[in-house]
């Protein structure tokens, strides 16, 4: 694989940690080791998350291109948003992001707390607009690079979770050389990664990146945009293109995507029971805290997996921990009782 071609900012603090979950593995019976990788801590950035470690490929373009404005776009509860506020801050670049009506959820102060109450805070421009959920190229977002431009501005487009830009899963396929370092370290080799996916580029950067050493359909996406065709199709489009930028040498296939549809529901953005109970029992054996739209969703996934010993006795489990968690304070109802 050759990432050295492309330039990188360094947006992270470094390696992201790799932390034992010893407590929900004993828990679980013991029979599988699980671990988490801790993108949730991985800059200090605004809390970080896996926008930033996928920003780090896009932002050296948007400096030589002498761009001005960053603009992106995601649901009321972006993580993707906070993170591009938080970059564009750290630049010293403007920031304009569309916020669309993706989740039929309204705790009182949806709108005002989280996500979007960080990148208010950071100077973001942002605008609130009333369509549905949907991870494709959005008509909002071409609106508002428009409007920058037609201002006299130069907007950089960086699409919902990066996913549609030509080097959204470069990042992601970095995480897999950064585990194999870290894996050298550890003396052992994941047999799994288990990781959230919705507009698909994580998962997609991950397959090319775990394809080098044959562990592709070792990654097991726990899709949580409830509309898993889209998703699968765009993290196989993603994954394709990014195999051919690094230079993989072999072509990626669709056996090469793992999705798993069980734990996405009732809709995007709204938890089941299960995402709940999964939350709670991670927070309270491990004082780690997953969110309702992300990781609560996968770690219930993998809770299950686990549960129904989906994965051999002895396996390693590597829990990718994407960093949705400030979203948890727009759900604030939902904890009220703990
Ligand atoms: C949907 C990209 C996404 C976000 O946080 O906006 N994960």
């Amino acid at each position: 694989m050759n990432l050295g071609k492309f330039k990188r900012y360094p947006l992270t603090f470094g390696p992201s940690p790799i932390t034992p979950l010893k407590r929900l593995s004993e828990h679980l019976g013991g029979k599988v080791e699980l671990y988490a990788k801790r993108e949730d801590c991985n800059s200090g950035l605004a809390f970080g998350g896996n926008k930033t470690r996928k920003l780090e490929y896009l932002i050296p373009e948007a400096i030589e291109g002498g761009y001005d404005t960053l603009v992106s776009i995601g649901g009321i509860q972006s993580n993707q948003t906070r993170q591009v506020a938080a970059v564009a801050a750290h630049l010293g670049m403007k920031c304009v992001l569309v916020q669309e009506n993706w989740v039929n959820y309204s705790d009182a102060v949806y709108d005002r707390v989280g996500n979007i109450e960080m990148s208010r805070i950071m100077g973001a421009d942002v605008r609130l607009d009333s369509a549905g959920f949907d991870i494709g190229i959005r008509p909002s977002w071409e609106n508002a690079l428009a409007d920058v431009q037609a201002k006299g501005g130069k907007p950089y487009p960086i699409p919902a979770g990066c996913s549609e830009h030509p080097y959204g899963g470069l990042g992601f396929a970095r995480f897999a050389d950064e585990v194999r370092q870290q894996e050298e370290q550890l003396g052992f080799k994941f047999d799994y990664i288990v990781v959230c996916s919705v507009t698909g580029s994580t998962q997609a950067g991950m397959i090319a990146g775990f394809a080098v050493d044959g562990r592709a359909q070792r990654v097991i996406g726990i899709d949580a945009s409830a509309k898993p065709q889209q998703t699968r199709e765009q993290i196989l489009r993603i994954a394709r293109h990014t195999a051919e930028l690094v230079e993989l040498g072999r072509e990626i296939n669709d056996a090469d995507v793992v999705l798993d549809t069980r734990f996405g529901g009732p809709e995007y953005g709204l938890p089941s029971d299960g995402t709940l109970q999964a939350i709670r029992l991670c927070a309270r054996l491990e004082g780690v805290l997953t969110d309702p739209v992300y990781e609560g969703k996968s770690m219930h996934g993998m809770i299950e997996m686990v549960r129904n010993n989906e994965f051999p006795e002895g396996s390693r489990v590597l829990y990718a921990h994407l960093g949705g968690v400030p979203a948890i304070n727009a759900y604030s109802f939902l904890f009220k009782d703990g």
